[in-house]
């Protein structure tokens, strides 16, 4: 075996941080099983044996949006063909309401850069939410629709976050990240947040308590460079501001976008990247295996490749299934428990905050 990694081995039993080379040195090594022992011992020091999930329903509020990325399949014009739509507040709650009694913890709401909505449509949609089930955590926005947000209102991202807060937000989901490299967003991305803006909502949101996600969307343009500065522009600003509780590697569905050309990732590139975004994010405690883009059967395998979150029973998911994701819409909490038990972990139902709230 070549030095490098010997000495990175090492480094992860002396609970050293790797370096950028070491990143790279990972991804050129062959020897998946051998990445795969490292990240789950990685993993094994943080969570032991538990693989998290949680219940929860997504709700995309509108599918009608000014930025069209590139790699993007569910964003569509106002009057364009694909069906636009955009719930108003009764509709979106009516959504989520229907499925409280499935037992979810959390509603998971994300949207679009809608040209028209204001500001107040989303907090009053939060309100009403936290008001009626104040026991149910909302997680919403990501940071480039709250950055979105401070352009249609003319308030700071500190405002913004304030507003929402109030309203009765409780965290922020990590979308939006895509790749931290203003070259690539100007290719894939150009109209929306930059990759400092992206930060910096996340920066204000750690400093006003909010709890938040990351992610990082792999397999399009990206060089494995990017990939590594990426995920350590994600380690320094959880060095400067805590508030990650987990990150969320997404590789790319080409299907029904401008991209359609491109190959989707293979599965040893996914689990590789898992098993290096767990060694290199050495201060976020959860890597999550979104078992919606992954599919089941990796999801599975990741569990042995430092991942120890594998999302939620979603209840229904249209962003990766616009994008070709071959996964069921959603699955239940029965078959997640079976699936993480099969892998030989502890099924562990959790809230947002990662509460757990019991095993099975
Ligand atoms: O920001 C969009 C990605 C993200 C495609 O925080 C695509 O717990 C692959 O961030 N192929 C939104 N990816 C979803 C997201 C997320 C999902 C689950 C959990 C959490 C969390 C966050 O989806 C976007 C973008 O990076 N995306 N299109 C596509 N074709």
């Amino acid at each position: 075996m070549d030095k490098i990694l010997t000495d990175i081995e090492e480094k992860v039993n002396n609970k050293q941080r790797l370096t950028r080379e070491d990143g790279l040195a990972l991804y050129a090594c062959d020897d998946i099983l051998w990445l795969a022992g490292l990240a789950r011992r990685k993993k094994h020091e943080v969570s032991g044996r538990n693989v998290y999930f949680n219940v929860n329903r997504h709700i995309n509020l509108s599918n009608i949006c000014v930025s069209r990325c590139e790699f993007c399949a569910f964003g569509v014009d106002e009057n364009g063909s694909g069906d636009p739509y955009v719930m108003n507040a009764e509709e979106a709650f009516a959504y989520g309401a229907e499925a409280v009694d499935y037992g979810i913890t959390e509603f998971h709401i994300v949207s679009s850069l809608h040209p028209t909505m204001p500001f107040s449509y989303y907090v009053d949609i939060v309100r009403k939410f936290h008001e009626e089930f104040p026991q149910i955590h909302i997680q919403g926005f990501t940071a480039v629709e709250i950055f979105y947000f401070t352009q249609i209102s003319g308030l700071s991202i500190r405002e913004v976050l304030s507003t929402l807060k109030a309203a009765g937000l409780g965290s922020l989901p990590g979308g939006g990240a895509e790749i931290l490299n203003d070259k690539i967003r100007s290719q894939l991305c150009p109209r929306k947040a930059n990759s400092d803006e992206w930060l910096q909502v996340h920066l204000t949101a750690h400093e006003l308590g909010i709890k938040t996600n990351c992610t990082m969307l792999f397999g399009h343009i990206e060089t494995l460079e990017d990939r590594i500065d990426h995920l350590i522009k994600l380690r320094e600003l959880q060095d400067t501001a805590p508030g990650f509780q987990s990150f969320i590697p997404l590789p790319f569905l080409p299907e029904n976008t401008n991209l359609a050309h491109m190959k989707r990732t293979s599965a040893i590139d996914d689990l590789k990247t898992l098993a290096i975004s767990r060694l290199m994010l050495d201060n976020i405690d959860h890597i999550k295996a979104f078992w919606i883009m992954l599919g089941l059967p990796i999801a599975q395998l990741a569990l042995d490749f430092g991942a120890d979150d594998i999302d939620g029973t979603v209840i229904e998911e249209r962003i990766m299934h616009a994008a070709g994701a071959q996964t069921q819409k959603g699955i239940t909490k029965e078959e997640i428990v079976a699936l993480i038990k099969e892998s030989g972990y502890i099924p562990t139902e959790r809230d947002t905050l990662y509460n757990v709230i019991r095993t099975y």
